[in-house]
């Protein structure tokens, strides 16, 4: 039972010490991540919960599993509508198969370790000065603010960018083999898509724009994946690949698309609809 656990009793509070403002390792602490993701876009904090809970982190993700929504999908890396006019050559128009399925958050419970960690205010205190921010907000979305991200074996997650700018995850369950994290640093920004560079990677040729990170369960990712293109590759073996994901933004109320949604979840809420024709866009960017 996790409910009556604060968060002190969650995180390696000796390593990363959250709870108290002013220390010095939580200040190195912010300052590390923030130099990483000046960088490269992405910072792993090691062993960020306790060592003794990581049972109770697979078991919890492995009790939600089975609600996963699966369906193979054919998507582009922009997870925009494979009809979309574009110019021959653009990469939106390389069409890969999505076989991950994620488990919504409205599915997993309240007292898990993930869904704490997601709304504790000090911990996303701490994720907010690590991406520099004034503030941090949940996502909106009932179903994708947190979710858990299930990869069976034979199956990936085929390169993309995200819709958010800014996702904390989590492995909770390593695969056997394969299953590997791999992104390109910052391959787009704001202003510009740089198609030439996305083309090559899902043509197979962009090796050198590609980095693989090692996870562990327990772990915590923070990575600004609107920005970088990534990957988890196919997991190999007996055992699923299980990843909680964490959606935050800077500002309140954003929802992910009609289309987005039901590509994930299958599924799409009253909120979706209603969020879709007053949707406040970060960028230009064409997703
Ligand atoms: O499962 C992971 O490690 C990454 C998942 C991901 O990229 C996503 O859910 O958008
Ligand atoms: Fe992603």
């Amino acid at each position: 039972m996790t409910g009556t656990r604060g968060i002190d009793e969650i995180i390696d509070i000796a390593r990363y010490p959250l709870t108290d403002a002013h220390s010095p390792g939580r200040a190195s602490a912010i300052a590390a991540a923030r130099a990483e993701l000046a960088e490269t876009g992405c910072t792993v904090l090691r062993e960020f919960l306790r060592p003794e809970l990581l049972e109770d982190l697979r078991r919890e993700g492995e009790a939600v599993a089975p609600h996963a929504y699966y369906r193979v999908e054919r998507v582009n890396a922009y997870n925009i509508p494979l009809d979309t006019e574009l110019p021959d050559g653009h990469p939106a128009k390389i069409v890969l198969e999505r076989g991950n399925a994620f488990v919504a958050r409205d599915h997993i419970g309240v007292d898990t370790l993930i869904q704490r960690l997601y709304v504790d205010p000090v911990f996303k205190r701490f994720v907010a000065d690590c991406f520099d921010l004034d503030e941090l907000h949940e996502f909106a979305d009932p179903l994708a603010g947190l979710c858990l991200n299930v990869v069976e074996p034979g199956m990936s997650h085929p390169w993309h960018f995200d819709t958010n700018e800014f996702t904390v995850s989590m492995l909770t369950r390593r695969p056997d083999a394969g299953g590997v994290f791999e992104y390109c640093p910052n391959i787009r920004d704001p202003h510009n898509e740089h198609l030439d560079d996305v083309s090559a990677v899902l043509e197979g040729r962009g090796d050198a724009l590609i980095r693989a990170l090692e996870l562990r369960p327990g772990d915590l990712q923070l990575f600004k994946g609107r920005f970088s293109l990534h990957r988890v590759t196919e997991v190999d073996g007996a055992g699923q690949r299980h990843s909680a994901i964490f959606a935050y933004t800077d500002r309140p109320g954003v929802i992910g698309t009609v289309e987005r949604t039901r590509q994930l979840f299958g599924r799409v809420l009253p909120d979706h609809v209603a969020a879709a024709a007053s949707a406040v866009r970060g960028d230009q960017l064409l997703d």
